[in-house]
């Protein structure tokens, strides 16, 4: 596929980024440096579980917050101050660009992203125009107040991957089976790759504008992709992510491009030739099984059960030390959890998770 998409956004000069980033745990793990932790960050660290964010998110939608630079950098920091983290992930949502080229959708509360009117058929393209980057010029306002802020702490940009933004467009909303999304790729394939390639256009501009503004790793979530047999994912997917992944590259070759989707155990191979520095696995695989599974030159993110969380300290703590060990067999490892913090999780076990990570001597 094309990368020629990218323009506009080719030409975004890009901000110089603080020194002492070189150092940073997260990035020298991403890049496959021996860094002087194992570095850690929670998916969903930002949000839900944290009382001081629902206190600050009390009476304002969650798309309307999304696009206020001083409130997304507050909730982005918030994490970052009460766990020590190794990184910040940029406060937003995979449906924000979407809604920046004049998608009719919004983010319900407890069901998540609903569209007006759902993607059916070529006519429907029409309602899906580019990215520019005028668009979301409050997004490059927010990551460099955020990375003003966070000096040598990374921060994390991310976008929705092609397929899963495909699949809440021609869902209109979340879905167990993807039932719709299946069967216009299969039925229509040419209508879908015109679907995909516009939405990598999207995808590939949102992380290019973080990017340029300030953002020292990027990750491409691809949360639904699992659904996928081998073969549809390598012949139906894998060419938009690439396309995204090789976009980011192309502004930046500093900046390591996380890839990450669940249950995707049977699909880590063709993730990994997708073009990503780093394969963020589920918590289904073993990160020594997935490292081999990615054929041992890629680094990993992962992958506690987000439920551990909910078990007793020296179960967790054990937990956290298996994944570890696993961990060590890659030639990168940033810790995370196999998907995001669950809702009800107490934050002291999420603390208590980075500093088991932290004092580990690997
Ligand atoms: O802390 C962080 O991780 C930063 C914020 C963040 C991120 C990275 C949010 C805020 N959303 C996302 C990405 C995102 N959004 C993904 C990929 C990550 C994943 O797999 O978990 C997906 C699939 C979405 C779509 C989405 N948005 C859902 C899932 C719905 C489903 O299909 O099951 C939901 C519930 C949302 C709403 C949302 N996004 C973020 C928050 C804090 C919320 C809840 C908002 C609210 O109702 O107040």
């Amino acid at each position: 596929m094309s990368t020629e998409f990218a323009a506009p956004f080719a030409a975004l000069p890009v901000a110089p980024r603080d020194p002492r980033l070189a150092d940073a745990p997260l990035l020298r793990a991403a890049r496959r440096l021996r860094p002087a932790h194992t570095p850690v960050w929670f998916m969903r660290q930002a949000g839900r579980s944290l009382p001081e964010y629902r206190k600050v998110r009390e009476g304002i939608a969650m798309l309307d917050s999304c696009r206020r630079p001083e409130l997304v950098t507050e909730i982005t920091l918030q994490p970052v101050r009460r766990y020590g983290v190794d990184a910040a992930i940029f406060f937003s949502d995979i449906v924000v660009p979407l809604k920046a080229v004049g998608v009719g959708l919004d983010i319900r509360p407890g069901v998540g992203p609903v569209i007006d009117q759902p993607f059916r058929t070529r006519a429907d393209l029409d309602r899906i125009p580019e990215l520019e980057p005028e668009m979301i010029s409050d997004i490059a306002e927010s990551v460099g107040l955020l990375t003003a802020e966070l000096g040598g702490t990374p921060l994390i940009g991310f976008a929705g991957a092609p397929f899963t933004l495909a699949s809440y467009l021609v869902e209109g909303g979340p879905s167990r089976d993807l039932a719709r999304t299946k069967a216009l790729m299969y039925s229509d394939p040419q209508l879908w790759e015109a679907l995909l390639q516009r939405l990598a256009q999207i995808s590939a501009g949102f992380l290019r504008v973080q990017v340029a503004a300030g953002a020292s790793a990027v990750q491409l979530f691809d949360s639904w992709v699992g659904a996928l047999p081998l073969a549809d994912y390598r012949r139906f997917v894998q060419p938009s992510s690439a396309a995204v992944l090789d976009a980011v590259r192309e502004l930046d070759p500093t900046v390591p491009r996380i890839h990450f989707g669940v249950q995707t155990g049977e699909l880590l191979p063709a993730m990994a030739e997708a073009g990503a520095d780093v394969v963020g696995v589920d918590f289904r695989v073993p990160l020594d099984v997935a490292t081999a599974r990615l054929g041992g030159d890629h680094a990993v993110q992962g992958n506690l059960d987000p439920a551990l969380l909910f078990a007793s300290r020296e179960v967790l703590g054990q937990r956290v030390r298996q994944t570890l060990e696993a961990g060590a067999a890659a030639p990168g490892h940033i810790f995370n959890l196999g998907h995001g913090v669950l809702p009800d999780t107490d934050p002291d076990q999420a603390k208590f998770v980075v500093d088991t990570v932290h004092a580990w001597k690997g």
